[in-house]
């Protein structure tokens, strides 16, 4: 029999039912997002050329400025979101403060917010290595027919409805959940179609992965040290092997399908951690759960800290169950640095 591969749009109607609140929305935000993401792809994958270009001529075709390109995805998904009046405010990692987006009828009917890193990693793509987009939606806690509010921004991880990445690599991949399982799909460039190529993707309980930027060793705190040191003894399975490439979508996609942990700690150069709480560590978070893996900050569940402020940072400890419970059992040794 002849294999079906199923579409990203052909998916996104069938699991429709799924969602509780279903009216159709949800379906169409993420919609917006699968369209976004091809349009930075074609940009992303066009980089070094646009050096080129830009080495003549910094003005493009169409007369507009040439644009770094973080910048840039974050105007795509931007307006994606916007022209399709499906969600009443959107906060990005690239803007100082949340925007607000008025309904069909230019109300504030609308009912989700979208958060966002949309290229996460960006220093990468000067050297041709893969970046990716981050992306949270939730629903609003303020009554809808008013206007959005910072409050609908900074809820726990815990209520959000999906979230997802798309990892701009070898080849370029949707992966996203709903609250149902982690699927991914692989874009076909030649038709600009993205198919159904990794369902219910699943982290080894066990990993020998791990993934964080050895060279700020001396400031780490002592129990990711120790935690370090542990991977590298030789012991059983171990030494475990470290892969980082600085670049968390794909770090992070590399160790859901092998087996790892990535860590992004605290250290003395960056006391609260460097990733955000909002824009990365949460949908990353959420994602990790669903596909049965783990995320915490060494000593608590990321999706039960609650938020304060848009751009906060914390550390992040995300991957396969059993190595995030070992990392966080060395942490606990120290329960002081709990306290970042
Ligand atoms: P960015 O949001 O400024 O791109 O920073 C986030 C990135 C992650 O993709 C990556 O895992 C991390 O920063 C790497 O940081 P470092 O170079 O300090 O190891
Ligand atoms: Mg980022």
């Amino acid at each position: 029999m002849k294999e079906k591969h199923i579409t990203l749009g052909e998916f996104i109607i069938d699991k429709q039912t799924d969602f509780q609140y279903s009216s159709g929305e949800l379906s169409k935000l993420i919609n917006s997002i699968r369209l976004a993401a091809k349009v930075v792809n074609y940009e992303v994958n066009k980089a070094g050329l646009v050096d080129i270009l830009g080495a003549t001529n910094t003005v493009n075709v169409q007369g507009e400025q040439q644009q770094k390109l973080d910048a840039y995805a974050n105007e795509v998904f931007m307006q994606a979101l916007i022209n399709r009046e499906i969600v009443c405010g959107i906060a990005s990692e690239e803007d100082d403060n949340y925007i607000t987006i008025k309904g069909k009828n230019n109300d504030n009917n609308n009912k989700y917010v979208v958060l966002m890193d949309p290229l996460d990693g960006s220093s990468n793509i000067d050297v041709n290595v893969s970046v990716g987009t981050i992306f949270s939606i939730y629903r609003r806690v303020t009554p809808t027919g008013t206007p959005v509010q910072e409050i609908d921004f900074l809820q726990k991880g815990s209520q959000q409805v999906a979230a997802g990445y798309v990892v701009y690599g070898t080849s370029t991949m949707l992966v996203y959940t709903t609250g149902y399982g982690v699927n991914g799909f692989t874009l076909n460039p030649a038709i600009g179609t993205f198919y159904l190529s990794h369902p219910n993707m699943q982290y080894p309980k066990d990993g020998v992965i791990y993934s964080i930027n050895e060279g700020n060793y001396v400031h780490f705190p002592q129990g990711v040290k120790d935690y370090l040191k542990y991977c590298q003894k030789e012991e059983g399975d171990r030494p475990y092997t470290s892969r980082y490439i600085g670049s968390l979508v794909s770090d992070f996609h590399r160790n859901m399908i092998k087996g790892g942990i990535y860590i992004y700690p605290t250290s003395t150069k960056a006391p609260k951690g460097k990733l955000r709480l909002l824009y990365e560590a949460n949908p990353m978070a959420y994602i990790a759960e669903q596909a049965k893996g783990a995320a915490s900050d060494g000593y608590r569940r990321i999706m039960d800290i609650q938020p304060t402020s848009l751009h906060q940072r914390v550390p992040f400890f995300c991957g396969s169950k059993n190595m995030v419970k070992k990392a966080n059992e060395f942490m606990g040794q120290y329960p002081d640095d709990a306290n970042y």
